[in-house]
């Protein structure tokens, strides 16, 4: 079934260049316009930021593996607890997933740069400062209450450390605003003409439904963020008990942004598996329509759960009932896309190299978050784990899972395409070897620790947990030796890999028609769109050579409608 598949001939003439053809790596400094140039600067930042918050996670490993705060302090381990949260959510796999759809929308769609290319710059650029916002609260008075910042907590442990945060979270939410409003416009408008949306590449449409999650859910954490800075610096009491406000209104308002948060963090991974997948298992995606609608029904549904985080706040009975039920449909749409995925791996030619690899580890690794999700909706399970390990255990199988493995798949599958060369395969099966061993190794045992009761953000612990939290603790130090072959390879391989050329993986995409980096206006001739993006199997090899662009287009469509 598979086949060289061979750009079309092309009736059109170049383009003049009036622009130089590449960019200089000058350009990656400044305030540059090309969705390109954003796309790496976003994905480079974001990795620089995971290794600030990776170090933090290790230190809070190290202190986990005795009992006795003889590493850190509690304080100090509540201040990395609560930067690590937020570091690895808002500055690691959030601006990861902006830096793809940056770099990928306007060349699947065969557009010249997003909608908005100034609004893009701008929302970049907001990252770092944002991020800076975080670090130098280290300095003055880090924020200790968690991610979450709940008052009353975040109310009386330290002034200006959690104001630091709340500016950081306002600075870095504002920017996935406008990076998700561009996201919207750019695929509904800027698709090339003969483009309808079930032409759209799978990866288009999780940014679709991961851009409405952002519109909707992000400014109302905005909102409760800019109550809770007035209840901190100007004696105000929207949440502050002791003034008669409600600190649970705080959490309906957070998690309302921040259950959907979790679509926005994964669901731009699920679109970079299903555009993987099909393409190292030389199969086309199955059920494109199913995976298509079932981002939009994740996102749906990713709206009305956000109080099964409140199982254990007070919320009526009945109303748990309400929320129990709802987030274990999101199984569904979930289910659909991992069924969609295995059906498509099932009697495919698959080619086991890294970007298939952490694939394949991504659907597993999902999959146990995934189960595990089910079992902490039912309210009375819940009540049982509430804050101890085996939550930590299951977001990191989702995030590890459902996010970087998908993250690290993605980097490898487009690293041909974004610098032009290939990266080692040795290196990247080593990174993906120890990387899944040693997620596993961390966060497998954290499960059983949370059923016998080990309480989370805690530094010291019960002695008896001790065997489990030393296996936690060997795991994250091999995590944390895995990216030592990534970033050699990704190093090396940026200079010295071997030149790829346009389509290594004969994949069908639109991106995959230009050359390798594209040139500064992307297209160096206008994209035709000849075949849907997954039909693996139609043989364009077999039209004859006298035929007409237009007949050879009129003949592709035929095939594939
Ligand atoms: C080597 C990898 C990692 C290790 C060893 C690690 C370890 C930890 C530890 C020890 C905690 C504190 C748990 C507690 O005291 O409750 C924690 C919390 C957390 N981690 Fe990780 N982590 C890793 C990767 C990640 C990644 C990739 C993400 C997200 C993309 C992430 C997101 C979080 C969040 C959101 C929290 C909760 C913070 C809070 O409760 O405020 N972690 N992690
Ligand atoms: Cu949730």
């Amino acid at each position: 079934m598979t086949l060289q598949v061979e750009r079309p001939p092309s009736s059109q003439e170049p383009k003049p260049h009036t622009v130089p053809h590449q960019r200089k790596w000058t350009d990656y400094f400044t305030f540059c316009t090309d969705h390109k140039v954003i796309g790496i600067q976003y994905l480079v930042t974001s990795f620089m930021f995971s290794f600030i918050g990776g170090a933090m996670a290790e230190v809070m490993r190290t202190e986990l593996a005795t009992p006795n705060p003889d590493v850190v302090q509690p304080e100090f381990y509540n201040q990395l607890m609560t930067l690590h949260g937020t570091i690895m959510l808002f500055l690691w796999i959030i601006p990861a997933g902006a830096a793809f759809a940056n770099y990928l929308i306007p060349l699947m769609i065969g557009a010249e740069d997003m909608a908005f290319p100034r609004l893009n710059a701008v929302a970049f650029w907001m990252i770092p400062p944002g991020g800076l916002l975080l670090i130098v609260s280290l300095l003055i008075d880090a924020p200790q209450a968690g991610w979450t910042s709940y008052p009353p907590l975040s109310l009386v442990s330290g002034q200006w450390g959690e104001e630091l945060w709340i500016l950081s979270i306002l600075t870095l939410g504002t920017s996935s605003i406008l990076g998700g409003l561009n996201f919207l416009v750019t695929i509904w408008k800027m698709r090339m003409p003969d483009m309808d949306v079930y032409s759209m590449p799978l990866f288009c449409w999780s940014m679709l439904a991961t851009a409405l999650l952002v519109l909707i859910g992000t400014p109302v954490l905005a909102a409760a963020l800019i109550l809770l800075s007035f209840d901190l610096l100007a004696g105000t009491s929207f949440f502050n008990p002791a003034g008669g406000g409600d600190p649970i209104v705080y959490q309906h308002m957070f998690w309302f942004y921040s259950h959907p948060a979790v679509y926005i963090m994964v669901l731009p991974f699920f679109g970079v598996i299903s555009e993987v997948l099909p393409v190292h298992a030389r199969k086309p995606i199955f059920g494109y329509r199913a995976i298509a609608y079932s981002s939009l029904a994740i996102a749906f549904l990713g709206l009305i759960v956000w109080a099964h985080h409140m199982f254990t706040s007070g919320t009526p009975g009945w109303l748990r009932m309400f929320f129990m039920a709802t987030t274990m449909i999101i199984a569904v749409p979930t289910g659909i896309k991992i069924f969609g995925w295995c059906a498509t791996l099932w009697g495919g030619k698959i080619n086991l190299n890294t970007p298939m690899l952490f694939g394949i580890g991504f659907i597993s690794s999902f999959l146990i978050g995934g189960l595990t999700g089910v079992m902490v909706a039912s309210v009375p399970f819940d009540i049982h784990v509430h804050d101890t390990y085996f939550i930590v255990g299951h977001f990191h199988y989702v995030l590890f899972g459902g996010g970087i493995l998908g993250l690290y798949s993605g980097v490898y599958h487009w690293f041909p395409k974004m610098s032009g060369r290939m990266y080692n395969e040795t290196l990247g099966k080593i990174h993906f070897a120890l990387t899944f061993i040693g997620i596993n190794l961390t966060f497998l045992p954290m499960h059983p620790l949370g059923m016998q009761g080990m309480n989370r953000r805690v530094a010291l612990y019960d002695p008896k947990f001790q065997f489990l939290n030393i296996l936690c603790t060997i795991g994250a130090y091999i995590t944390a030796v895995s990216v030592l072959p990534f970033v050699v390879n990704m190093v090396w391989s940026v200079f010295k890999g071997k030149p790829a050329g346009r389509n290594p993986w004969r994949a069908l995409t639109m991106e995959w028609q230009t050359t390798s980096p594209p040139a500064i206006e992307n297209f160096d001739e206008e994209p035709i769109l000849w075949a849907g993006p997954y039909d693996y199997g139609i043989d364009t090899q077999m039209l004859d050579e006298d035929q007409s662009v237009d007949e050879l287009l009129a003949q592709a469509s035929a095939e594939v409608n």
